[in-house]
């Protein structure tokens, strides 16, 4: 029976050594903090991918990113076989092995071994990726390191955004092992063209407008956007990439998280136009907002809830159109606006759940459905298919028994499906999907943002020394510790119209959030900050007090 060949572990857990006392936890995508001192975790997650892969019997990837967060923090990402997050079961086992001593990392590697029943003659292959972040090439290192102690094959595709990753790693495990970079570009620029050429007879129609100027947050999917964008043509669609890493840094003051918790564009340089369209991605490009100015040259944000609208009922025109009756639902969080969970559910008659933060919960939900929209408002999500749906779309375009009307709507459908990346959500992927409607239904981007009218909201961050003394539950809505915190929030919302507030631990940075909205931004704007003080002064805050608007 093999064994783990502890020489050459131990030899490159000592280059990769755990600082003293340094703990982390395995949050809402992976582990994240300031990169100094994060060595050891990335080394050991490189370990832990390999037992997954000889478990699972098949190739596990690991994103070494921290995604929205500041320049200087890092994290990694580890992606199961069929391209989705790390199931739930193994993040306490990488939470486990990322806080043990060098001392007992036999032990802890042994004790997964056993628990998980791990045949550890099987082989094992793991592919890695990294963003753009200085320290990324190191921890990528360190997490080959890990993977290579432990005899797996591995390939280094450098740098991608993380939805290339998880489709790279689906398509491989999907038996496609001529899968790689240039093919992502390939399939979603051939499954773009397919849907604007044969369904939307994009070359008679006029183009919606003007270019799309997207800001890349200074991070990977600048020059991955710029390669999707050649593989579809300039005559095709007029991509303005913005913020692309040559002078400014990653995520700060631009990306898709500053502009949604702000409600404002990126700082630098855009000179943004009445009715044209923007759009943000952040620093590993699985998020996207869209955003205008409208003709007053107020600010008009077009975030993830109004993304899941559009795509949400694109979907059910499509399926009416073809006469195909199947379960659609749309998945939220509690950060999405009071008024696209009306439009969506009351308006459109369209299922709506509510998810815990973190694409991880949205996407279980969203499978349950035979067609899953799925979006946090903060711009990440996508869509998910049952395969058994998918046939019966697929087979309805070609039925005999189909009027050619609700063949052709049907065939539009399974060619707008495959312009999104199932496995996650896709800045790039989303943005084309986006297109492809607009396109269809010659609107603008203000006819979009027409669809409904968000209540006023705000997010805001609080510090406090620990932030797991604040516990929830109702998919985040909730608190349930400290005690004393949810009643106080209750009695500070039924003083606003349309109040609804609630606060959780973040699971990327070390804060709590606090959402709010009401019927006017001043309102929202004083709720959100006195249930900050609430924050602080219930739940030990720490810093600067959050002062009353
Ligand atoms: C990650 C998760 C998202 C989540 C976000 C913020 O995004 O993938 O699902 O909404 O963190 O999480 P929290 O509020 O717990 O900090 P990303 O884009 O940073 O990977």
């Amino acid at each position: 029976m093999a064994t783990l060949n502890e020489i050459p572990i131990l030899k490159l857990a000592e280059v990769h050594a755990k600082p003293k006392g340094h703990q982390m936890s395995y949050g809402t995508a992976g582990f994240r903090g300031n990169a100094s001192g994060m060595d050891h975790v990335f080394f050991r997650m490189g370990m832990l991918a390999v037992l997954r892969s000889k478990l699972m019997k098949a190739t596990i990837g690991v994103m070494v990113t921290a995604s929205h967060n500041p320049e200087h923090d890092n994290g990694v990402k580890l992606i199961d076989p069929h391209g989705e997050m790390l199931t739930q079961s193994w993040e306490e086992l990488a939470t486990s092995l990322a806080n043990v001593t060098n001392d007992e990392l036999i032990k802890e590697m042994k004790k997964i071994v056993d628990s998980q029943n791990i045949q550890l003659s099987n082989e094992a292959s793991v592919f890695i990726a990294r963003d753009t972040r200085p320290s990324s090439l190191a921890l990528s290192q360190a997490v080959l390191d890990g993977a290579t102690a432990l005899g797996a094959t591995c390939t280094n595709y450098g740098l991608l955004t993380t939805p290339q990753l998880h489709h790279i790693v689906a398509c491989y495990n999907g038996g496609n092992h001529n899968v790689n970079e240039e093919q992502y570009y390939q399939h979603y620029a051939n499954a773009f063209k397919a849907l604007l050429n044969e369904n939307l007879s994009y070359l008679t129609k006029k183009p919606v407008g003007s270019s799309v100027t997207v800001d890349c947050a200074n991070g990977v999917g600048a020059p991955k956007l710029v390669k999707l964008a050649e593989h579809i043509g300039v005559n095709i669609i007029d991509i303005v990439v913005h913020n692309n890493g040559q002078s400014g840094k990653l995520n700060e003051n631009c990306g898709a998280d500053y502009v949604k918790v702000q409600q404002r564009a990126p700082v630098e340089g855009l000179n943004m136009e009445p009715d044209h369209r923007y759009a943000s991605f952040d620093g590993d490009a699985d998020r996207l907002v869209y955003y205008t100015l409208d003709s007053d040259c107020n600010f008009v944000l077009l975030d993830g809830d109004k993304i899941a609208a559009l795509f949400a009922v694109y979907i059910k025109e499509l399926l009416n159109k073809a006469d195909i009756n199947v379960r659609l639902g749309v998945v939220q969080t509690a950060y999405a606006n009071g008024s696209s969970t009306n439009y969506i559910s009351t308006e459109e008659n369209i299922e709506v759940a509510c998810a815990q933060t973190g694409v991880k919960h949205l996407h279980k939900v969203a499978t349950a459905f035979d067609i899953g929209v799925y979006f946090e408002a903060n711009g990440h999500g996508t869509v998910t298919v049952k395969d058994d749906c998918l046939n019966k779309i697929r087979s309805a375009a070609t039925s005999e028994e189909k009027l050619q009307e609700q063949k052709l709507a049907a065939n539009k459908l399974t060619a707008f499906l495959d312009v999104v990346n199932q496995t996650v959500g896709d800045a790039m992927s989303d943005l084309l999907a986006v297109e492809a409607i607009l396109q269809d239904k010659g609107w603008s981007i203000r006819d979009w943002s027409c669809i409904y009218t968000e209540l006023p909201n705000r997010q805001a961050k609080v510090k406090v020394a620990d932030r797991t003394v604040i516990e929830t539950t109702d998919a985040e809505r909730k608190v349930t510790k400290p005690p004393a915190l949810q009643p106080a929030i209750d009695k500070v919302v039924a003083e606003y119209p349309c109040g609804r507030s609630f606060v959780r631990p973040s699971g990327t940075e070390d804060v709590v959030r606090v959402y709010a909205e009401s019927d006017t931004q001043e309102n929202t704007d004083k709720l959100a900050k006195r249930v900050s003080l609430l924050v602080y002064e219930l739940a030990g805050g720490v810093g600067e007090k959050p002062q009353p608007a």
